[in-house]
């Protein structure tokens, strides 16, 4: 966002407080997101200003639609339990105009956030108790919203952790092989193929009425919890642009996918890549915690396999997005996308090692849900 005069998109929101900096922030590969300080008399208030990724997010009002009834709907099922609403849930700040986005005249759409103080968001695992609080987290997240009415809620992406679908993309990708890359990663195109039989398992347990649908996240890194500095607990989920009618079971594979591998998302040397059980173990504790005992027996049975298809899924998607040049997720060097893929791959094939220890971490949590 370096190139942006923030002071134009900052005057059309309701601050408090006139505007002294606005700095990039955070590590998200979707949006471009900005700290603001503003000063009101002799306080600072800090708040994050967003351009929505509209070539990912096609529909941004609908998608501004949901985040303010979710946000509100949570807020004071928080309010009513002494929380804060403040810190525990994110706040939209409306624009001067009553919206709750700007639309600048290129068409790029601007909204603004409460900053949530005093609280980390990490990229990289620290330690397990910060994966339970993630999972936990994650899991009130999908309980608080389980009275939610699911079907008013906007798809913002269509199909978007449907992965028979994905993985047709990830094929029309291979084929058309728009950069000429496709020779260069075949081990990686086999591996992926060579588990087409288990890319449907989860959507024909949908189709059969065997998995419930519920409003889930869809977005579950660890990177979209704030932990709080002071308690340690998880105490907001934030990233709320893929909340939508979806699987439990997807949100507790993407936080195994991100908080039980032992290295970067990115990181080059594999050797340094597996799927660490005592963090699995961790995210699973949190996460079946979190979701309050509504898990059902066919979810509870098929959670490794949620963390096996989301990391797959990922791996697919970002060799599909190497192969396409780079158009979806943001890189930040050559091969980027290609380095991602592997960790995702190496991790897939470290949780075929460990099934049966992931099972078992699984039905020790099971186990305790009533
Ligand atoms: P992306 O979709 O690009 O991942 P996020 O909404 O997750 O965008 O924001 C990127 C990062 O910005 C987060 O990982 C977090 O560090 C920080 N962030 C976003 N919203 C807030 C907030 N309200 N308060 C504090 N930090 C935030
Ligand atoms: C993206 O927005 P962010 O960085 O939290 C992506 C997720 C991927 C993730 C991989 C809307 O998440 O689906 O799992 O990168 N979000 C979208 O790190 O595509
Ligand atoms: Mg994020």
């Amino acid at each position: 966002m370096a190139d942006y005069n923030y002071g134009k998109y900052l005057e059309q929101f309701a601050l408090e407080g006139e505007p002294v900096s606005a700095v990039a922030y955070g590590n998200g590969h979707i949006n471009d997101t900005c700290l603001v300080t503003t000063v009101c008399g002799t306080e600072e208030k800090k708040y994050i200003l967003q351009r929505i990724n509209t070539k990912v997010f096609q529909d941004p009002q609908g998608l501004m639609e949901n985040i303010v009834r979710v946000t509100e709907f949570i807020g004071e099922k928080i309010r009513k339990r002494g929380g804060d609403p403040l810190r525990e849930t994110l706040n939209v700040i409306s624009t001067k105009a009553g919206e709750s986005f700007y639309r600048d005249k290129n068409g790029e759409c601007w909204r603004m956030y409460l900053f949530i103080d005093g609280a980390t968001s990490f990229d990289q695992v620290e330690k397990p108790e910060d994966l339970y609080q993630g999972g936990l987290a994650f899991g009130r997240f999908q309980q608080l919203l389980s009275d939610f009415p699911a079907r008013t809620l906007h798809e913002t992406i269509p199909d978007f952790h449907n992965t028979p679908k994905r993985l047709a993309d990830f094929r029309r990708a291979v084929e058309e092989d728009v950069c000429g890359l496709a020779s260069s990663v075949e081990p990686e195109i086999r591996f992926i193929l060579d588990r087409e039989a288990d890319t449907h398992v989860l959507t024909d347990m949908l189709a059969a009425g065997e998995l419930p649908l519920r409003v889930t996240h869809n977005d579950t890194k660890l990177n979209n919890v704030m932990i709080d500095n002071a308690t340690g607990r998880g105490i907001c989920v934030i990233d709320l642009d893929t909340v939508m009618p979806g699987l439990a079971l997807n949100d507790y594979g993407d936080l195994i996918r991100f908080g039980a591998s032992t290295a970067a998302e990115d990181e080059k040397d594999l050797s340094r890549v597996s799927c660490d059980l005592a963090f699995a173990d961790a995210c699973t504790r949190g996460f079946v915690e979190g979701c309050g005992g509504s898990l059902t027996a066919n979810e509870l049975a098929m959670l490794p396999m949620g963390a096996k298809l989301m990391t797959l899924e990922c791996g697919m998607r970002f060799l599909a997005d190497y192969l396409q040049g780079d158009v979806y997720f943001k890189v930040h060097r050559p091969g980027h996308n290609l380095d991602r893929c592997r960790t995702q791959l190496k991790l897939v094939q470290d949780m075929e090692e460990k099934w049966v220890e992931l099972q078992k971490i699984v039905s020790k949590y099971a186990g305790r849900r009533q």
